[in-house]
């Protein structure tokens, strides 16, 4: 596997954009997905400045309902096809909890596994071991559709460091080489907005474990919470720049963004004026 997570050359981090393949809005559901919308939103992320595309087909927003595996498939796989076919050396990440959908993702030549499950699931720490792809090991509290009702910490830093070394050791023990795993403290799953702050502003004792850091606040909830001005998630782009500027200060290794041109440009900007050591 020769896959870089390393930093562009003026030190700024690498940046991720969201693809979310989504039920068709122009068929009532069923079997039909938008796969050409998906395909040309990635197009113009990778235009923007995308190292990354990370390809989902199951929300896990708070709230949200599971989708079948069957569904999944049939969202994210031509997916990943259309882009690689058009653009053969684009990195993809796919964004799932379910093994089978990763294994046939890899397959189709995605180069990561975004689990934000953290290979929890049944078998997904041998079928990680037998992959050939980075594995992005996320803490969450709870699962999606309810882990907003109750998060519950002693030190949410030091737990989520705690989750960390232990899904490590899990996948070390199952045979994933630790050169292959990123780490994501999972910024709004399973934490309130205290939960979320403390953890971004103890971000430097996760990025002192020394492995790559995947950070993802994008028009997250917290920053509503924090601005009650702001509206829909289209309207967090302010907040969202503000949290990533402060994850690339941390260290962190990979950036997920739905602005990507936006977050480019302040990373760019960030590293001119010096910060990052080149
Ligand atoms: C993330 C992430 C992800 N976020 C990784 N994968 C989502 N590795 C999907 C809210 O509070 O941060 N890291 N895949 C999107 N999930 C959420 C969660 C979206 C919370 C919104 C919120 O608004």
């Amino acid at each position: 596997m020769d896959i870089r997570l390393s930093a562009h050359a003026d030190g700024r981090p690498q940046v991720m954009g969201v693809v979310n393949v989504t039920p068709d809005s122009f068929s009532d559901g069923g079997q039909f997905f938008d796969v050409t919308a998906a395909r040309d939103h990635a197009f113009a992320l990778l235009d923007a400045g995308a190292d990354w595309l990370d390809i989902g087909g199951e929300s896990t927003r708070p709230g949200a309902e599971p989708v079948s595996e069957g569904e999944e498939l049939d969202r994210v796989l031509p997916a990943i096809e259309a882009v690689l076919e058009a653009v053969p050396e684009a990195l993809i990440s796919i964004d799932t909890m379910k093994p089978a959908v990763a294994r046939q993702a890899i397959g189709s030549g995605a180069t990561m596994w975004n689990d934000v499950n953290a290979l929890r699931a049944a078998g997904a720490l041998e079928l990680a071991a037998s992959l050939d792809c980075l594995v992005c090991l996320m803490h969450m509290q709870g699962e999606p559709r309810t882990m907003q009702t109750h998060p519950t910490y002693d030190n949410v830093v030091t737990d989520v460091a705690r989750f960390f070394g232990q899904q490590v050791g899990a996948a070390m023990a199952a045979g994933v080489a630790r050169e292959r795993l990123v780490l994501d403290p999972g910024i709004g799953f399973g934490k309130t907005l205290a939960h979320n702050l403390e953890l971004m502003a103890g971000l430097d004792d996760l990025t002192d474990l020394g492995m790559p850091i995947l950070f993802g606040a994008s028009r997250k909830r917290f920053i509503h919470a924090i601005d009650d001005t702001a509206g829909e998630s289209g309207d967090r782009l302010g907040g969202s720049l503000a949290a990533a500027l402060h994850a690339a200060r941390a260290g962190c290794a990979l950036i997920r963004v739905h602005d990507v041109r936006e977050t480019v440009q302040a990373l760019k900007v960030q590293a001119a004026i010096g910060f990052y050591p080149t």
